[in-house]
């Protein structure tokens, strides 16, 4: 018999408006702006009545100083079955709900896409860029397999129809020890099967809150050649997700920034900007000729 284990999340409500020039910086500024509320965030992981209570007294006393009037709060409950194993598939389902625990039913597409789920590691060794499908009612469905053991964070993207995009943060386990080796890599040169990924930051000391471009500049690993062939992936030239290294991972320690327009035909340039000091690791993705690249580098923030 299965037995489920069921893991819950209250989601920060950000704004995050579409429009790739915009987004990075506004995400940057929710960041920023939403410690109090991720924190109680958290406490509402583990005690759902709680955040009931919280909203509904909020409401009957008019607070006109909480932003819960200008936007929806919705959470995300991710069930698995049975226990996670290593390199097993395994389904994640993933229900959206109000904040009284009411599917959601509608949702608009951005990027593509329905859902965009982004699953780490806690050590941020594994990454993964799921598109879960949508079973009505609220349900998304993806499966998957994790290549090793222990924690991990999955950042759950939707956008609930008229609303904004919500991002809510699931945890899960694998089963079976870890050795945790503290793999930090400082390179900023590295291949990916056919291409060279080169990683330069604009400044070379990163300043928590100062605005900077990450810049990935793409050559084909035979020809040395700069590449010809990138195409747009989820309709953007590249997506960059970035993570900071934390004991436990929250909405405040992740970030997808979009790519700017207008750079070379081999260049993909985010900007954006890191909320605090500490170590990140970053993934850019890029599609190449129908391939996606997945370009991991760390970056480490000083105050
Ligand atoms: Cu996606």
């Amino acid at each position: 018999m299965n037995r489920f284990i069921t893991a819950i999340a209250i989601v920060a409500t950000l704004s995050i408006v579409q429009g790739c020039t915009q987004l990075a910086q506004v995400k940057e500024k929710s960041a920023m702006t939403t410690t109090t509320h991720s924190n109680a965030a958290h406490a509402e992981e583990t005690n759902h009545s709680h955040t009931t209570t919280h909203m509904t007294n909020h409401g009957e006393h008019g607070d006109d100083h909480t932003n819960t009037s200008t936007s929806t709060s919705t959470q995300a409950k991710l069930t698995t079955t049975g226990v996670i194993t290593p390199n097993t598939p395994t389904i994640l389902q993933i229900d959206v709900q109000d904040s009284e625990g009411n599917a959601i039913a509608q949702f608009d597409q951005f990027q593509e896409q329905i859902m965009h789920l982004i699953a780490v590691s806690n050590d941020l060794q594994v990454f993964q860029h799921l598109h879960p499908i949508y079973k009505g009612n609220g349900r998304f469905q993806v499966e998957t397999q994790f290549p090793q053991s222990g924690n991990y964070t999955l950042f759950s993207g939707y956008q609930p129809t008229g609303q904004t995009e919500q991002v809510s943060v699931l945890k899960t386990q694998v089963a079976g020890n870890h050795s945790a080796a503290d793999d930090v890599n400082w390179s900023r040169t590295k291949t990916f099967n056919e291409t060279i990924v080169g990683f330069a930051p604009t400044q070379a000391t990163i300043r928590a809150g100062q605005e900077i471009v990450l810049r990935f500049n793409l050559q084909d690993a035979i020809s040395y050649q700069p590449i010809a062939d990138l195409q747009p992936y989820l309709s953007e030239k590249g997506h960059l997700v970035i993570v900071r290294q934390s004991s436990e991972l929250t909405r405040e320690n992740y970030i997808h920034a979009h790519a700017v327009h207008d750079t070379a035909a081999h260049q993909v340039h985010f900007a954006t900007r890191f909320p605090q000091p500490g170590k990140y690791k970053l993934w850019g993705q890029f599609n190449r000729g129908g391939e996606i690249i997945t370009a991991d580098f760390w970056v480490e923030v000083v105050p």
